[in-house]
């Protein structure tokens, strides 16, 4: 069992005791417990061996050490199996409902059993919730809409989630001696695509071990022993479905090594990327489907194949060049690759900088330095330091004072690395870690509820980059949030608006804005729009980021990094902006160090 479904299920069980009445107390090692696993580097599994080094960990007491080990032995927690079955799995859904929390969800429970969003909904609607103590008419209201918001997105997952499921499956399956039959797996489906969230996890397995029954049998079988399986949803020749802990389904399918490329196309999708290339096989004599390109066959059925080992081989026996997934959804790739006018999109290694992270002096985890070293083990050439304003008072936002002080510091240390970086070529350092790193000092001031900026224009004026975003009053309506990012686009010492649409994917919708006057402004005042990487933002999102290329408007990626960990997100974000057809040119972030402040600074 992995750290994050250990946290889970430790986060589960305090909410559980909370809503049946239990020790506060207890409730608080628990809740501990979770929030320590998740941010921990090593796997809980590798040490439980020892509970020295269990309790080594801040956050986990002498009671929670059993637990741990039943957790990584058992798979589960008796505690937890317990409440679940006091309660119900529906109690456990509640509890995802924003602005559900334990507290109220015991209240309901107490005053009418209720332990379900469809019991809770019912009541909402016939106006009780608002009858109980400390609630209002307006908490029904809110109730009632949190319940809609998560029907919606219920049954998606983060695309990282997703991720890391395909890789722990993967190295799962590459051991010996099943290793031995497989020669390739690759996720397909919304994954590859790289769509924002993933419904369910496609995995395509190929390999000597797929081609005859008994060995696709035996694949399945060991399939079957994967750790982080929960229970199968169904079983056949040469597919298995299931369910991990996490609750995402997973397809994978076994395939002969000369379909592979056939099965790699349909399984990629999109669906209506397949009908179009379908159609455009049928109109050359040929039939596409998930064994082949083939002939088409006087009765209609497939006939010689033509192409099946290779994507590539597909395409081009349709005389198309190789299209990549992230655009395959029909939104006229077919068209731009039939007429040579594929873009070159973006790729992670164009990047050479990330400007959007935070430190120990706001609610980072690591000290510039840290953070410093992480980029330049990236290979990147630059990044920004961009602390909070004081208007995030929970994250220790910076005032003007501070602000001043900090950037001090950011020079320094920036002068420091370069410092170091000289007397390492000095000294002939020939190692191939690149030495060095331009830190640049910026900010991510708040956008106030008018649209002013939360610190001073001469503080501002001393920033290499100014990232503007909105982080509160997330409730105004359209013209009131369009006019307040106006307003700040307007600040001439704005260089980016970060994350612009602040929706928290499988949480919180965009507020509601007029993105095309957005990006008029944008343009006008070279404002470059933030492309966030963070998985649980990925904001701009792809057809906003389409938008703004055709508007002229420039994208920064970035990270928005608070742990040095955070830096791989770029990933995400490039897989965001290949989907939106972006080339490296319309990204400021790929140029050097030089005419990236120039063009940041001084417009585009
Ligand atoms: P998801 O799982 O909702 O995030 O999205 P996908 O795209 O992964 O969809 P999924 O898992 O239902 O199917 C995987 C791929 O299989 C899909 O992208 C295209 C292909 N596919 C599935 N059903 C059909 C179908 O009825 N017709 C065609 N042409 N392709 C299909
Ligand atoms: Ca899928
Ligand atoms: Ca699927
Ligand atoms: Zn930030």
């Amino acid at each position: 069992m992995d750290n994050a479904s250990i946290a889970r299920i430790l986060s589960e069980t305090a909410s559980l005791m909370e809503i049946d009445g239990g020790d506060s107390f207890r409730i608080r090692s628990y809740r501990n417990a979770a929030e320590a696993i998740e941010a921990l580097p090593q796997q809980v599994s590798d040490l439980v061996a020892d509970p020295r080094k269990l309790l080594a960990i801040q956050g986990i007491g002498k009671g929670m050490v059993a637990n741990l080990q039943e957790l990584t032995q058992q798979g589960k927690l008796s505690k937890h199996t317990e409440l679940v079955a006091k309660y119900g799995a529906g109690m456990l859904e509640l509890l995802k409902i924003q602005g559900l929390g334990p507290k109220t969800i015991a209240l309901l429970w107490s005053a009418h059993q209720a332990c379900s969003l469809d019991a809770v909904a019912q009541l909402a609607r016939e106006g009780k919730i608002r009858e109980l103590p400390r609630m209002g008419e307006k908490h029904e209201q809110k109730i009632l809409k949190a319940i809609d918001d998560y029907r919606r997105i219920a049954g998606r997952f983060l695309i990282d989630d997703a991720e890391a499921t395909a890789r722990q499956l993967t190295a799962y399956l590459m051991q010996p001696p099943f290793g031995d039959g497989i020669e390739k797996i690759t996720p397909a489906g919304s994954l590859r695509r790289g769509r924002e969230t993933v419904g369910d996890l496609d995995i395509l397995v190929t390999g000597p071990g797929c081609v005859t029954p008994p060995g696709r049998q035996k694949l399945i079988e060991h399939i079957l022993q994967f750790p982080a399986l929960a229970d199968v949803l169904a079983k056949g020749d040469n597919k298995i479905s299931f369910r991990v802990h996490t609750g995402l389904q997973v397809d994978v399918r076994l395939l002969a090594p000369e379909s592979f490329g056939a099965a790699m196309c349909y399984f990629t999708g999109s669906k209506s990327h397949n009908v179009a290339l379908r159609q455009r096989a049928l109109r050359m004599g040929y039939t596409l489907n998930e064994y082949a390109l083939a002939e088409l066959a006087e009765d209609g059925t497939a006939g010689k194949p033509i192409a099946s080992a290779t994507e590539a081989d597909i395409y081009a026996a349709l005389k198309l060049p190789y299209i990549p997934p992230e655009m395959r959804e029909n939104l006229g790739e077919i068209d731009a690759a039939e007429h040579g006018k594929l873009p070159e999109l973006i790729t992670l290694t164009d990047i050479r900088g990330d400007v959007h992270m935070h430190t120990t002096e706001t609610d980072g985890k690591n000290s510039i330095a840290e953070m410093a070293d992480a980029a330049i083990a990236r290979g990147y050439q630059y990044i920004a330091i961009t602390d909070h304003s004081k208007a995030l008072a929970f994250a220790n936002g910076l005032d003007d004072k501070r602000a001043l002080e900090h950037i001090r510091r950011i020079r320094q240390v920036d002068a420091q690395t370069s410092a170091e970086a000289a007397s390492s070529r000095q000294s002939g350092n020939k190692s191939d870690k690149p030495s060095g790193i331009r830190i640049l000092a910026g900010i991510e001031v708040d956008i106030l509820a008018d649209g002013s900026l939360d610190l001073s224009d001469e503080v501002l004026a001393q920033m290499d980059l100014v990232i503007a975003s909105v982080h509160s009053h997330f409730n105004q309506d359209r013209a009131q949030m369009t006019d307040r990012l106006l307003r700040a686009l307007a600040n001439p010492h704005v260089c980016i608006l970060g994350h612009p649409t602040g929706r928290l994917q499988l949480r919180r919708a965009a507020y509601p804005v007029d993105m095309e006057q957005l990006l008029q402004a944008a343009r006008q005042h070279k404002v470059a729009m933030e492309l966030n990487s963070y998985p649980d933002r990925l904001d701009l999102n792809d057809v906003h980021l389409r938008m703004a290329r055709e508007h002229g408007v420039k994208i920064v990626i970035n990270t928005d990094s608070h742990h040095t960990s955070h830096m791989e997100k770029m990933s995400y974000g490039i897989l965001q902006a290949r989907r939106a057809w972006l080339t490296k040119d319309d990204v400021l972030n790929t140029l050097p160090a030089d005419k990236f402040v120039a063009a940041v600074k001084k417009g585009w």
